[in-house]
């Protein structure tokens, strides 16, 4: 076998020896879907239902090709990969008996980089065959303040765009000026179809847009308020970071030199609304689920998988385990899990036709066990500042409204502080903090020995929750007791 086979278009035919390749012809195929943010989400869900649609329909799918697009500087590298590559990338997925299938994806046929140019972007945007724009920009790419909601001009990439629509750095400028290029041509509206993990993630991406043309081109504005869809959507799939170790194990069990493949579990999952400006895909072809209203699958993810993992991997991470599945083998850690999901998240979700909430929550302990997966805590621990308002606080916040119990999210909340403030695990090791607002929250988390409160004053993140009588005195007596002794298991056995 010859080793070390760098995956590209020309060895596709020698790869498909080894592991499953497109079978599809990739020459011609058109660009019907430009997406914001390619992660590695993005290349184990929306990338891989294309994949899938292009195997089995070769003949009508073949308008769906993707074309990537990195606004960051961070995106360099993802770029640089994927044109070495010709898109192609290996997408391996990991079963709980050990077991590792790996496949060569290839919607993705083109990339294209901002940070030195926007216009290829804006002309691909509004090309007459984009039919979609789609965004896994993260929780905190969309430029609001968690607490309130509403759109942050502060931000100087914003007020840059504003006075200069043609150099466009935000999500927000590029979308208005290959909007008003496609108005000003006669050209239709795309869809805008987020697909990250926010409630009504669609009417939040509509919302802040408008919000952010009105200021820029009134006239804009009301086209795009017009004409514009974005489809509420939720997305599920649990996609570590790639290691390593993933890249080696392809080198050694396959001969392939692929420089990011992406691993995930086997689950898939993603229901939209049905609610296209221009036309869609047929992805209920392959796995996707189309509905009216997507607004309580959504809650039910988030606030029950999202959560779940929130709660498991800042408690997690002040013990000291490194994985989650680490977490969840620990059974006062899966009591604690369930604890909160029964007791708190639960009573604030919707009923969610067709979902037995006690099988999908057995099901989440079971995801978040496969010993194969090891995803990390610190990448769950990650921008907590962006996810834990949506994911956990708006469920504490409508506890305490309801007079319901708060006990389990209230110690997460304060293990982040102490998280933050000291950086470490409970035996003084190092935690890897990646965060927008760690300098921020390390200020206020700091400030815990003077003013027990100070974390939970931060209103950007809390709202006006430290005045609440019934939280703040709870979270005061926990975060005291953590900071005495770090050791939260023993706190957590003693609320079960
Ligand atoms: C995770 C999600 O970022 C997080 O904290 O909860 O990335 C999660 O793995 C996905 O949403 C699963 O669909």
């Amino acid at each position: 076998m010859e080793n070390n086979l760098q995956l590209k278009q020309g060895n596709l035919t020698k790869i498909a020896e080894r592991i499953p390749c497109p079978t599809y012809k990739r020459d011609g195929l058109k660009i019907g879907i430009v997406h914001i943010g390619v992660g590695g989400f993005h290349r184990a869900h929306q990338a891989l239902y294309t994949h899938k649609l292009l195997e089995k329909y070769n003949d009508t799918a073949r308008n769906w090709g993707i074309c990537g697009i990195g606004i960051r500087e961070a995106d360099r590298k993802i770029h640089d990969v994927l044109k070495k590559q010709d898109g192609l990338y290996t997408l391996m997925v990991k079963y709980p008996d050990g077991t590792v299938k790996p496949q060569i994806i290839g919607s993705l046929v083109d990339f294209l980089l901002g940070v030195d140019d926007p216009n290829p972007i804006i002309g691909r945007m509004a090309h007459p065959d984009t039919k979609i724009v789609s965004l896994t920009i993260t929780e905190g790419g969309y430029n609001f303040n968690p607490a309130t909601g509403e759109f942050n001009f502060e931000n100087p990439d914003i007020q840059h765009e504003l006075s200069h629509p043609d150099r466009p750095k935000t999500v927000y400028g590029y979308l208005t000026a290959a909007l008003k290029k496609r108005r000003d041509e006669g050209l239709p509206a795309f869809t805008v179809m987020s697909c990250d993990n926010i409630e009504h993630n669609g009417d939040v991406a509509r919302n802040m847009l408008l919000t952010f043309a009105k200021k820029q081109d009134p006239g804009l504005a009301a086209w795009i308020e017009k004409e514009v869809c974005f489809p509420n959507s939720m997305v599920d799939r649990i996609t570590p970071v790639t290691s390593q170790s993933d890249m080696d194990y392809l080198g050694t069990n396959h001969g392939i030199k692929d420089e990011w493949p992406v691993t995930c579990e086997p689950f898939l999952q993603w229901v939209v609304e049905d609610n296209f400006s221009n036309g869609r895909p047929e992805y209920e072809k392959v796995g996707a689920q189309f509905v009216p209203d997507v607004k309580p699958y959504e809650k039910m993810k988030l606030r029950l998988l999202n959560a779940g993992h929130s709660v498991l991997g800042l408690l997690g991470a002040i013990h000291g385990y490194k994985t989650i599945n680490a977490c969840i083998e620990d059974k006062t850690f899966a009591r604690y899990l369930r604890r909160f999901m029964d007791v708190e998240a639960t009573p604030t979700l919707d009923e969610v036709k067709g979902i037995d909430l006690d099988n999908y929550k057995d099901s989440l302990q079971e995801r978040f066990a496969n010993p194969n997966i090891k995803d990390s805590v610190s990448r769950i621990c990650s921008e907590t500042s962006a996810k834990l308002p949506k994911f956990l606080i708006a469920t504490l916040a409508e506890n305490l409204t309801k007079k319901g119990s708060i006990q389990f999210a209230t110690l997460v909340i304060a293990a982040w502080c102490y998280y933050s403030d000291k950086g470490i695990d409970k035996n003084g090791q190092p935690l890897e903090i990646i965060d927008a607002m760690a300098d921020e929250l390390h200020e206020s988390a700091k400030k815990t020995q003077t003013d027990p409160l100070a974390f939970i004053k931060q209103e950007s993140l809390f709202g006006h929750l430290s005045e609440n009588g019934q939280f703040a005195s709870l979270y005061a007596e926990m975060v005291q007791e953590i900071y005495k002794n770090p050791d939260v298991k023993k706190i957590m056995q003693a609320m079960l």
